[in-house]
């Protein structure tokens, strides 16, 4: 299924984004993680969001419109080894500034890789947007690439992890089969629904 969904915007700085006011969530975490795959996914549209080799190649704030009515925010990747001291601040700046601001913001998704499972970046930025009240959800990624046995197993790794908005286990996804993305589109919805 395809859904109508448009490229708004892609903000390096941060002085962008504000401009956008429609309704939006979005897709947080590690870089190559898979949050544009992800995102392309949603919307069954191969190359809307730019996916790369090359981690954390996506250093800004790209916006989409999707359905003419709300939009997905693709965060750049933090947790790439190879960037400077002055671009993780960068980062740091960028993504908490619009966590922080974006009035319009109903909902992240934190995006974790299921065979590593949250580690101590991913429990940062939940923190970060439990204490600002901002709800947030964990989606396991790359799901195609665990077995069965694996499955439950990355599972467990969500177990205790702090939930806001309803709660629920962690949303196991794969871009490459598409397994969990209706139950991820029924997630987005809620949060769009009044
Ligand atoms: N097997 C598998 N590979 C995936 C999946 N999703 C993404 N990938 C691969 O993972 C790599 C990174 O995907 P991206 O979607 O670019 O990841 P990202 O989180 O947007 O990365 P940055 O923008 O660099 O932070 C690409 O090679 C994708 O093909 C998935 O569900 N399954
Ligand atoms: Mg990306």
């Amino acid at each position: 299924m395809t859904t109508s969904a448009r490229f708004l915007l892609f903000d390096p700085v941060g002085n962008a984004w504000p401009a956008v006011r429609l309704p939006q969530v979005a897709f947080a975490g590690r870089s190559n993680v898979g949050k544009s795959s992800l995102l392309n996914a949603l919307v069954g549209q191969s190359r809307l969001a730019r996916v790369s080799n090359t981690p954390g190649r996506t250093r800004g704030i790209a916006l989409f419109e999707v359905e003419g009515r709300f939009a997905f925010a693709d965060l750049p990747g933090y947790g790439f080894a190879k960037v400077s001291r002055s671009e993780r601040e960068a980062w740091k700046g960028l993504v908490e500034g619009y966590l922080e601001e974006c009035e319009s913001l109903r909902r992240v998704y934190l995006l974790v890789d299921a065979r590593r499972g949250p580690e101590e970046e991913e429990r940062q930025l939940a923190a970060f947007l439990a204490a600002r009240a901002v709800p947030y959800r964990w989606v396991g990624t790359k799901g195609d690439k665990l077995s069965a046995r694996e499955k439950v197993a990355a599972a467990a790794r969500f177990d205790g992890e702090p939930w806001l908005a309803g709660g629920g286990p962690v949303l196991l996804t794969s871009a490459r089969t598409k397994a969990g993305i209706d139950l991820l589109w029924r997630d987005v919805r809620a949060a769009f629904s009044p």
